[in-house]
């Protein structure tokens, strides 16, 4: 079965490119006529892995290309998702799968929502990599695809293809727990790394702020059922902030590229929630609110 991929940024190229290379049947759907010319005039998409270069020619169409989508990886930022997503909604077909590699949650409860004949497979990356021209993707860092059906079910065969494209891969029956884990990192380390203008590292200097936001972050995902998680969180910050010390945040490379970011999803997403279940949280709140009005003076969206 073809495996339809939209938005050829950095994911999507990193997951297309590995498929094609395999032999597998790929196309992928970009947002605009201009768009397509200049990927037909480059040739088709160049992965760089490890210092070498390959190219993939994979066939590339629009939204509204006639065939059906059975499978499709939807690659785009968590605020793009269900807008790109209704452009194909008269090309899916009945019991199509749809896998979501956003970070953060919302998007992901939103869509299946939207499409509830679909069977939507959310996906939790710690896979890195970066675009380096409007068709060249670099891979940056080897990572784990965490895939997994919130409403339940078994893991789909086609899994093997993923073996086979060398797309690291496991099943998992909790992948709300694994979202959520990445969600409460996300939320502790990101929005600091931009207001302090920092790597991940030098929040060492700011462990008591990290501290106070682990203090809230762990009961909220206690009173989301993620118990697991909300016992190590502070630990696994500090895992992360030392594993990835000499990095900076996702975040933190969208505000310096003047990007939108996925606040919405991460933090927004966080402060909603805790609203919704009445957990107290005025140190994220805060966070949020100071983020908001950063993103604000720089002219970016503050959602
Ligand atoms: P990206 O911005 O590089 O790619 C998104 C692509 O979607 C862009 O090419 C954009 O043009 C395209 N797009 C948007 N709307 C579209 C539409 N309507 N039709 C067709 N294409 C459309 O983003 P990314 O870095 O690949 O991130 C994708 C998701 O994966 C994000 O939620 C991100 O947080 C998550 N993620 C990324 C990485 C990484 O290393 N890049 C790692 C883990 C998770
Ligand atoms: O996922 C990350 C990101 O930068 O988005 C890490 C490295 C975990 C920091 O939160």
């Amino acid at each position: 079965m073809t495996w339809h991929v939209l938005g050829a940024g950095a994911l999507g190229s990193l997951w297309a490119t590995r498929l094609a290379r395999a032999g597998l049947p790929v196309r992928i759907i970009l947002r605009s006529a201009e768009r397509l010319a200049d990927y037909r005039q480059a040739g088709g998409l160049t992965l760089e892995e490890a210092g070498q270069t390959s190219q993939q020619a994979i066939t590339a169409e629009l939204p509204d290309a006639p065939n059906p989508i059975h499978r499709l990886l939807v690659a785009c930022k968590a605020y793009d998702a269900e807008p790109a997503i209704a452009q194909l909604e008269a090309r899916l077909a009945p019991g199509c799968e749809i896998l979501l590699l956003q970070n953060g949650l919302g998007s992901q409860q939103a869509i299946a929502e939207r499409w509830p004949l679909a069977r939507c497979i959310s996906v939790s990356s710690t896979e890195g990599a970066y675009r380096d021209g409007p068709t060249r993707v670099v891979f940056a860092g080897r990572g784990q695809n965490w895939l997994g059906d919130p409403d339940g079910g078994c893991a789909p065969g086609w899994l093997g293809e993923l073996d086979r494209a060398g797309i690291p891969n496991a099943w998992s029956d909790d992948i709300l727990g694994r979202l959520w884990r990445k969600l409460a990192l996300n939320c502790a380390i990101n929005p600091l790394t931009v207001l302090h203008d920092c790597r991940n590292g030098e929040l060492r200097q700011h462990r008591a702020q990290l501290t106070a936001l682990c203090n809230e972050l762990s009961p909220l995902l206690a009173a989301c059922g993620q118990h697991a998680a909300a016992a190590q969180l502070e630990s696994d910050v500090w895992q992360v902030i030392e594993a990835t010390a000499a990095n900076y945040s996702s975040m933190h490379q969208d505000v310096r590229l003047g990007r939108r970011t996925e606040i919405a999803y991460l933090l927004g997403h966080a402060c909603t929630t805790a609203d919704a279940l009445g957990v107290s949280v005025p140190r994220l709140h805060d966070l949020h609110d100071r983020l908001r009005e950063y993103l604000g003076l720089r002219g970016l969206p503050t959602d």
